[in-house]
């Protein structure tokens, strides 16, 4: 059996956040969200996809949800659609410790992804596996180049599949074996705790063995800015869009630049907002 997670409660002091989540590879935040602002993020997620059913039959045919099965439903391009999405993303423990981590290896950062999962009685246990593998080509070392972000929006528990991690697994090689399930252990959490960790930790989505209870997930990652998002924000946040949102989320979805990575028309891609 491997060792527990680190927690930390509020206030989170943002050296010990930074050293657990470099050096041990992931720590859960307890209470990061508020019980209100987990249930309103459901709220607004169940009421947008009763609204537009046609969005969980996309998924579910979508590149990640063939990856994520049957028994998962997932929501993607939350920011731009979801109102609370910005609040959900620009959590300030959380983003600060992303820009701190990361900044060995970059000086911007951007937003992975941002994501709804349900896992639903019957899910399997996933296989341990890094979020860094699309970017396999990229040696591992000691800094991250990403980080992911797993933060319950109902209870995770061992019998709904909590995730699991195999703390301090991280910064091998990219195409690193995974280690043995014995070293794995699951963060258990109640609503409203994170589970923050490196993007290159191996870890994996339990098993729900419950006859009801869904697992639900607000997921999101933050990365170096010269490297592809998973979601192509730009795309799912057009710029008219984009300038109704806080200078802080248009900057983590890519209306910013990394020296010349990301100009528009050889300029800083704000410009584009201004003829929006
Ligand atoms: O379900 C979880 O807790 C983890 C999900 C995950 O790692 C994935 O979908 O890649």
């Amino acid at each position: 059996m491997g060792k527990s997670v680190p927690r930390l409660t509020r206030p989170y002091d943002p050296e010990e956040l930074d050293r657990l989540v470099r050096d041990r590879g992931a720590v859960i935040l307890e209470q990061a969200y508020s019980p209100q602002d987990c249930e309103t993020f459901l709220r607004q997620v169940d009421e947008f996809l009763a609204e537009h059913p046609e969005e969980a039959d996309y998924a579910a045919g979508s590149v990640l949800g063939y990856f994520q099965g049957s028994t998962t439903s997932t929501l993607h391009s939350l920011v731009g659609r979801i109102d609370c999405a910005p609040k959900m993303v620009l959590q300030s423990d959380i983003v600060g410790c992303a820009r701190r981590v990361l900044s060995p290896l970059s000086e911007t950062v951007l937003l992975t992804i941002a994501e709804y999962m349900a896992r639903e009685p019957g899910a399997h246990r996933q296989e341990l596996h890094c979020d860094t593998y699309s970017w396999r080509h990229v040696p591992g070392g000691e800094n991250p180049i990403a980080l992911t972000v797993m933060a319950a929006m109902s209870d995770f528990t061992a019998a709904n599949g909590a995730t699991w991690v195999v703390l301090d697994s991280h910064g091998g090689p990219p195409d690193a074996a995974p280690p043995d399930w014995s070293e794995a252990v699951q963060a258990e959490m109640s609503q409203g705790d994170a589970l923050l960790f490196r993007a290159d930790l191996f870890h994996a989505g339990g098993a729900n063995t419950t006859a009801s209870d869904v697992r639900r997930i607000f997921s999101m990652g933050f990365q170096v800015a010269w490297l592809r998002q998973v979601e192509n924000s730009t795309l799912s946040v057009p710029p008219a869009k984009a300038a109704e949102l806080p200078p802080e989320l248009r900057e983590l979805l890519g209306y910013s630049h990394e020296l010349v990575l990301g100009l528009y028309k050889g300029g800083h891609p704000a410009n584009a907002l201004k003829q929006a």
